[in-house]
């Protein structure tokens, strides 16, 4: 288990936008404060894929967004750079399996930063919890054209199968979802829904962000 209250993570885990520049069309900046508004829950830093910013003018970002998280209260966590999450004082560090080790990382940030972990077998999940993770991020649960890698679809049986495994921690589901299909994964058993494209690609990201925190209001939530 990690270091946090567990029903801390889970309230800030909700509504979990993830981004990077190369994710909106809009600045960044611009989506992360409409999202802010709408009620996002906790904010990934994802700065990935062709074109990604690095160094300094990555440093900068991350600055620039972490203080709009920190002026409303949303925890900022960024994925895989656990030097740079150290560097600008992140709430939390993300990590995939391909990462730098969770037990590692665990070590390096202390008790009090939020760590996640991606994790895809059940075996897996075990390794996470061990490592000292505070919460699992769990998918794809549907298909999803935001990350070029993405292993197949699991449906939300996945988080199913990591409850009935008897593994209690807060848990992330990520991967296609939305408003139309994130209740059925908050019933399977997901603490959050983790989201790229229903906040960064939609219309309105206040809206989309407004639509997805309504989700937990008549959803039976853990
Ligand atoms: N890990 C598994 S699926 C995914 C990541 C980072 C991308 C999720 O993006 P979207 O647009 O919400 O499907
Ligand atoms: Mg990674």
């Amino acid at each position: 288990m990690g270091g946090l209250d567990p029903a801390f993570v889970r309230e800030k885990l909700k509504v979990y936008l993830i981004a990077g520049s190369k994710d909106t069309s809009s600045p960044l900046p611009v989506v992360l404060n409409e999202a802010i508004a709408g009620g996002i829950t906790l904010f990934q830093f994802r700065e990935k894929g062709p074109g990604a910013m690095e160094g300094q003018m990555k440093e900068a970002l991350a600055m620039q967004l972490l203080k709009q998280c920190r002026n409303s209260g949303v925890p900022f966590i960024v994925n895989d750079d656990v030097d740079l999450a150290l560097q600008i004082d992140a709430d939390g560090i993300h990590v995939g399996q391909d990462d730098e080790d969770a037990a590692e990382v665990r070590k390096k940030a202390g008790k009090n930063k939020i760590l996640g972990v991606s994790v895809h077998t059940v075996e897996e999940a075990y390794t996470a919890v061990e490592a000292g993770a505070d919460y699992l991020g769990a998918g794809p649960i549907y298909k999803t054209g935001s990350k070029d890698d993405a292993k197949k679809e699991s449906g939300p049986e996945w988080i199913t199968e990591i409850r009935r495994n008897g593994i209690d921690i807060p848990v992330a589901a990520i991967g296609g979802i939305n408003a139309g299909n994130g209740k059925e994964v908050i019933e399977a058993g997901a603490d959050g829904l983790s989201v790229i494209s229903a906040i960064t690609m939609a219309p309105s990201p206040y809206q989309a962000a407004v639509e997805l925190t309504s989700l937990f209001k008549d959803s039976k939530s853990r």
